[in-house]
């Protein structure tokens, strides 16, 4: 077999409603997808990755136009062809960082391998749960009334955890009130994404009355000793996002005491096959893991839904239904959330069909990468 990554296609999708993090707000989001062809026996088979990278580079370092230039100039070109989606990260580890531009290249040429073999990624990965546990991350709001409702509305649709967004000034009465809507016993955490520093361990110790699962990222992403700090005053778990780049760094946090708890992001470490080995290494260590989401389209959706089902992912993950964030998926048939479950795809590659029609429509820019590759 040989695999190329022939096409990068940017589309933009608006979401439902604006997401309001403690980094800023998106109406809108641009999204790299990345198409691969596998060539085995005289046929093509097609293969899709998406980039988890934002508009802007204000979660993590990337970036959708540096994730364009990056695969453009510096990955494609080094990739070439490839035998398999195992070799994809070996080949491009010469090219320092960008975790999220290199697990869209993996990705895609994951699926093709997979559909060209006829096989599901939950077989590949020996995952057999057939639904998983669906939890909502909810944004910052302009009021705790607009939140009140915003949370019901998402225990109408079935969810069965709630993540709320936190920022200074923005997260004990929040938090009090949806825990007082919700109940005691509903399941609630928080994710901060880097908006405190050491100075507020105190008050970040207040939240331990609340009783939340976990508090995710609430310092900067290199901070780790900042988070042990705060792990040994507070009696609520910390979970790491942004800190977790690789299979060294979350051993490295763990041995420190800095992460009770491990949200898994495949871009954000570099490919869904890191992911699993993050898995496997916080399973070792009997830390709990949950798959994080970053607003994918039904492609990222059907990927998360698939990882999920591995075992040590023993808390419900941010893999919600694709009407969550958007009107319509560029899929066929739409994520959705039944009994406050999602099905884990049991298709060819990562299970979705694409619907080509509305790709085309909400496509804004298609980049041909054949031209990168040796013989081309
Ligand atoms: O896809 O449901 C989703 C979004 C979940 O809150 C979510 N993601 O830090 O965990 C996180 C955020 C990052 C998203 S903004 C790029
Ligand atoms: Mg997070």
């Amino acid at each position: 077999m040989t695999a190329r990554c022939v096409e990068l296609r940017e589309i933009r999708l608006p979401l439902v409603t604006p997401f309001r993090t403690s980094f800023g707000v998106q109406t809108a989001r641009r999204i790299l997808l990345v198409r691969a062809e596998v060539q085995r026996e005289g046929q093509v088979v097609e293969g899709w990755g998406e980039c988890v990278a934002p508009d802007e580079p204000t979660y993590s370092a990337e970036y959708v136009d540096g994730a364009v230039l990056v695969i453009r100039e510096q990955l494609a070109p080094r990739l070439g062809a490839v035998a398999q989606a195992a070799d994809v990260a070996s080949s491009l580890v010469d090219v320092k960082g960008h975790p999220m531009a290199k697990a869209a290249l993996e990705m895609a040429v994951l699926d093709a391998e997979l559909r060209a073999d006829g096989r599901s990624f939950a077989d590949l990965l020996g995952a057999t749960a057939e639904r998983i546990p669906s939890g909502v991350s909810v944004g910052i709001h302009d009021s705790i009334a607009e939140l009140e409702r915003a949370v019901a509305g998402y225990l109408d649709d079935g969810y069965v955890r709630i993540k709320l967004k936190i920022e200074p000034g923005w997260d004990l009465e929040p938090v009090a009130a949806i825990r007082r809507l919700i109940g005691p016993d509903a399941l609630l955490q928080v994710d901060a994404n880097t908006a405190y520093g050491r100075d507020d361990l105190d008050h970040l110790c207040r939240l331990d009355e609340f009783g939340l699962l976990l508090i995710e990222q609430p310092l900067p992403e290199d901070d780790l000793l900042g988070h042990a700090a705060l792990a040994g005053a507070s009696s609520t778990p910390i979970c790491l996002d942004e800190s977790i780049t690789s299979v060294t760094t979350v051993i490295d946090a763990i041995d420190v005491g800095a992460c009770e708890v491990a949200n898994i992001k495949a871009g954000r470490v570099g490919g869904y096959l890191t992911a699993v080995a993050i898995h496997d290494a916080c399973r070792a260590r009997d830390i709990p893991v949950w798959c994080g989401g970053m607003l994918e389209t039904g492609i990222g959706r059907s990927a998360n839904a698939a990882l999920a089902a591995l075992d040590g992912f023993t808390l419900p993950g941010d893999v919600s239904a694709s009407r969550r964030f958007y009107a319509r998926d560029i899929i066929t048939k739409p994520i959705e959330v039944v009994d406050g479950h999602v099905a884990v795809p049991t298709g060819p590659g990562f299970g979705f069909e694409l619907d080509r029609q509305f790709l085309d429509e909400v496509t804004v820019e298609v980049h041909d990468l054949s031209r990168n590759a040796p013989g081309q």
